[in-house]
């Protein structure tokens, strides 16, 4: 058995090494995901069945190994050399001028690679398995953080081909800006603290004593130079061992190239450094390597830096600056964001004013204030940010208390001054006048006029953005009063701004039959429903069932615009949360004056009385829905329950009678299940339906 389970053990480790190689060396996956996870899951089985058959090496240890304590000191035998820097081409003509004259070769061959910022480290392999890694440290002397390491996928446990008897690797642990933007958003979210920046990211995870935690955070390992090697004859050039440790697993970055004489190091700069922001990851600047091993040899060492190489560094992505204002911006969907406005500063190449706080949570913890002195990172694409506020610079009075408090979230909205509103849990702060704040105009406008909506048909996106950015449009109101000739100037304006003038209208033919269709078409919406207009007003959580079921649970507008919280908590499947945000939406000013400016613009709907079965058979009981019925749709079952006096929920709870548990039902039925409660299936529901509706 143990044989049989030994020759599986090494068919699977063979098959996971093999695609992790395809997927981290090659970009060519083999597997997919949930069979890479199958198999792995399969050899972990197997290995707590087999203790004789468990290795350090084996695919199963990138999940982590037990926390161990402390880090052991490892001593490097070939020290960990540092780089020379330059910031300016002259220097960079220099270094080149010196190589040139003391190795007599005029045109010498340099490796040119990008300098990755994250944490250096060295790799051991003996007999081409992984047997230690080691931070950099003083380069004389790191620490162990071996189990850490096993856990990063793209470090290879196990050499490719031919391996020599002793390799050390030296290269730079990284978290991809994509895996940090992921990780912070996410942190954010939970109301945790973000990384400052990636290089934060990929030290603070390195050094976790816990390898499980390492395991969780998302870093990734690329090659750029060698340690110690025995056993093994080298290329005679740099770029050569690079292309050797790719073909032996290792992850060598896709920029890496030759270039010759200063022109061809500063073009690789330039076009290293037009590229920096689309990278993958960040970079503080390129490496230039005099190729040959015999040059490099000749030019030898000053102190810990080689003389045959030099980092060639970009402008900082983190730079110092002072706090001018605190201010809020409020997005689209009513999300009142914090930021700062600040003395300019030059960061990652452009100069930037403002910066994002990101939410209260962050604002809170950062503590920025009025004066402060704040490190700001620009990165990618991406918002630039304040990491850190430097607390040591803060401005102090002559008492020695800060000169300004603490910013606070405005409880008002800015732009149209509605209540702004944090849910418990809720990272986010939002604007609540979402029918009049201009700031969620184009979003509240579009949902509006959507198929499921008011269904105003050729209303998109386009019109959207002209109408408000010209101005005719402030509220959903404004819509009925658009005339065809609104239109067509609108369009004509837009087009102009845009330089999109058609050739038609330019030849004095201006087209005029889709600006009448959109007028018939918002005409036409005017006559609509309870629930389609509850629906198209936009209130936060309330989709199109449960604007149905106020429709139904009220009969008209007016008494739900006066409804409280407890009032609205009556309503079946409306919890506390949505009942406060419905309540807080019809207490805005501003909202009930588009809402009766709608009705002045003669948009209208049929009216009737409250359809709250409170009396029946089912009074007193709580019903949920839970899959699917054949006979009729969970709303009608839902309406035939409510008839008899039933409250149909949609959430399971102690509180509930019974489960209708229709097909495919899961997880309701699953916590019903749990809770012991009567379930019911779509043949009993029949038969009681059939006996009590008589
Ligand atoms: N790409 C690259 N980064 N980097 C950093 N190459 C490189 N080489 C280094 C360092 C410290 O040192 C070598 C001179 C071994």
């Amino acid at each position: 058995m143990s044989k049989k389970a030994a020759a599986r053990v090494a068919e699977l480790r063979q098959a996971l090494e093999d695609a992790n190689y395809r997927y981290y060396i090659l970009d060519d996956p083999n597997l997919a995901d949930i069979e890479y996870d199958r198999m792995l899951r399969e050899l972990a089985d197997l290995e707590a069945a087999h203790p004789e058959l468990r290795d350090p090496n084996s695919p199963t240890v990138r999940v982590g190994a037990a926390p161990s304590g402390k880090f052991a000191t490892v001593a490097h035998d070939v020290p960990m050399l540092s780089l020379g820097n330059a910031f300016e081409d002259d220097e960079v003509r220099e270094f080149v001028a010196r190589i040139e004259k003391e190795t007599g070769d005029g045109a010498p061959m340099f490796s040119v690679e990008p300098k990755l910022d994250g944490l250096a480290i060295s790799l051991r392999y003996e007999q081409g398995a992984f047997v230690r890694g080691a931070t950099r440290g003083d380069g004389s002397s790191g620490e162990d953080v071996s189990a850490n390491l096993r856990t990063i996928r793209s470090i290879p446990l196990r050499l490719r081909g031919k391996a020599p008897a002793v390799l050390e690797v030296r290269g730079e642990v990284i978290m991809p800006n994509a895996d940090f933007e992921r990780w912070n958003e996410a942190a954010r979210a939970r109301g945790e603290k973000p990384m400052a920046n990636p290089r934060n990211g990929a030290a603070g995870s390195l050094r976790q004593l816990d390898p499980r935690i390492t395991a969780q955070r998302p870093l990734a390992f690329y090659a750029y130079a060698l340690g110690q090697v025995e056993g093994a004859s080298l290329p005679p050039t740099h770029s050569q061992t690079l292309a050797w440790l790719r073909e032996l697993g290792f992850p060598v970055s896709a920029e890496v190239g030759v270039a010759q004489g200063v022109d061809g190091l500063l073009d690789y700069y330039r076009r290293i450094g037009e590229r920096r922001d689309a990278l993958p990851y960040d970079i503080d600047g390129v490496v230039y390597k005099l190729d040959r091993y015999d040059q490099q040899r000749a030019m030898g060492f000053v102190s810990r830096a080689p003389r045959w190489a030099l980092a060639h560094k970009f402008p900082a992505q983190e730079e110092a600056t002072t706090v001018e204002s605190v201010e809020v911006n409020v997005g689209r969907t009513g999300a009142v964001t914090p930021w700062v406005l600040m003395t300019p500063v030059h960061v990652g190449g452009v100069t930037v004013t403002r910066a994002t706080l990101h939410n209260a949570d962050q604002v809170a913890r950062l503590d920025v204030r009025v004066g402060d002195t704040v490190i700001v990172r620009r990165a990618g694409d991406v918002i630039p940010e304040v990491v850190r506020v430097v607390e040591e610079k803060r401005p102090l009075d002559r008492r020695g208390k800060p000169l300004h408090p603490p910013f606070q979230l405005p409880d008002k909205c800015p732009d149209c001054g509605s209540a702004v509103e944090r849910e418990e849990g809720e990272v986010v702060a939002r604007c609540t006048g979402g029918l009049f704040c201009p700031a969620q105009r184009k979003q509240s406008l579009f949902h509006f006029g959507s198929r499921r909506a008011m269904d105003i048909e050729g209303l998109g996106e386009r019109f959207i953005e002209a109408l408000v950015d010209l101005g005719y449009v402030h509220t959903v109101a404004d819509l009925y009063r658009l005339t065809v000739d609104d239109f067509i100037a609108m369009k004509q304006r837009a087009d102009e701004m845009a330089g999109t003038v058609p050739e038609t209208v330019k030849a004095g033919k201006i087209a005029t039959r889709w600006a009448e269709n959109l007028v018939a078409a918002i005409e036409v919406s005017k006559a609509s429903s309870l629930e389609r207009v509850l629906y198209a007003l936009g209130i936060r959580d309330v989709g199109e069932s449960t604007a149905k079921t106020l429709a139904r649970h009220f009969g008209a507008l007016d008494p739900l615009m006066a409804a409280d919280e407890e009032a609205l908590k009556q309503v079946p499947d409306v919890g506390p949360v949505v009942a406060r945000r419905i309540a807080h939406f019809f207490e805005q000013p501003h909202n009930r004056e588009v809402i009766a400016a709608l009705r002045a613009a003669g948009v209208h709907w049929k009216e009737g009385p409250p359809r709250r079965a409170t009396e029946g058979p089912l009074s007193g009981q709580t019903v949920v829905l839970t899959g699917g019925l054949a006979s009729m749709s969970r709303d009608e079952a839902g309406a035939r329950l409510e008839a008899l006096g039933a409250k149909v929920s949609g959430s399971v709870s102690k509180k509930t009678s019974f489960v209708v548990a229709g097909e495919a039902a899961g997880s309701k039925l699953a916590k019903a299940r749990e809770l012991g409660l009567d379930i019911w299936d779509e043949p009993r529901l029949l038969a009681y339906l059939a006996e009590l509706e008589r």
